[in-house]
């Protein structure tokens, strides 16, 4: 699609980053053949994940991230399956798997499929083995108020425990809904708007957002979201935790 006159929303700053779609940019990717890889945030923005969209034909594979890497996927469109551990899971629109660090695997398109994916290098505990994988399906997740604000309700998608490094949730707001204060924070977030749009604060500035938009926060970024419109603004978002700074 031509843009008019060179605008976009699309913002990138030193602690934050705001990617619509209009800005996205195609690539290769060896482990995943015949696809593309459309990445948003990298460590090159200054994030120490990457999150990226990954279009597969009908039948395109995708393998294992570099050593040491874990990895989230959610399906956006189509349907894929997952070969893990000698079972295969078949996952359609807002399924999604967890697959720990070093764990063979592969992704196959079942028709042709959009899938949003989140890599994070592991950071191992002493005591603490490393996570199993996980699969699970947003429709059968609890629902439950944030800090107790029915406006806003939070869905946690993997399970708890200390040798998870990371979290991916969703939230979901009613319109009108906003976060409770403006937030900083050492964790960092990679959020994509599944739904809806409002206005995120990101450090000193106030973006309109709207669905398809991502959005990173790097370490202590101010980060405050009002939710507008008359349909909920519900967003995928994830956050490194349950790891001292010191080695986050
Ligand atoms: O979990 C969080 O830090 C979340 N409330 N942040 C956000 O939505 N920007
Ligand atoms: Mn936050």
């Amino acid at each position: 699609m031509r843009q008019k006159l060179g605008e976009t929303r699309t913002s990138v700053r030193d602690r934050h980053a705001l990617v619509c779609p209009d800005s996205h940019e195609r690539t290769t990717l060896p482990n995943w053949p015949g696809s593309e890889v459309i990445f948003v945030i990298t460590p090159q923005t200054g994030a120490r994940f990457t999150e990226f969209f990954v279009d597969l034909p009908a039948e395109a594979v995708g393998r294992e991230p570099l050593i040491g890497i874990q990895r989230f996927f959610f399906v956006l469109s189509g349907n894929v399956s997952l070969s893990v551990d000698g079972k295969t899971h078949q996952l359609g629109v807002e399924g999604y798997a967890f697959l720990p660090s070093d764990r063979p695997h592969e992704i196959r398109a079942l028709e042709k499929s959009r899938i949003v994916v989140l890599e994070k290098r592991y950071i191992e505990l002493a005591d603490e083995g490393r996570p199993e994988p996980f699969v699970g399906r947003v429709g059968s997740v609890a629902r439950s108020p944030m800090k107790g604000d029915d406006m806003i309700m939070l869905q946690k998608l993997l399970p708890a425990g200390n040798a998870f490094d990371c979290e991916v949730n969703i939230m979901d707001f009613a319109p009108g809904g906003s976060l409770p204060y403006v937030e900083t924070h050492f964790m960092e977030h990679g959020l994509l708007l599944l739904n809806g749009g409002g206005v995120y604060r990101l450090d000193n500035s106030w973006y309109p957002v709207e669905a398809g938009d991502v959005i990173w926060m790097g370490p202590f970024a101010a980060q405050w979201f009002g939710a507008l419109g008359r349909t909920n603004a519900r967003y995928l978002i994830y956050k490194n935790w349950n790891r001292d700074p010191h080695v986050s």
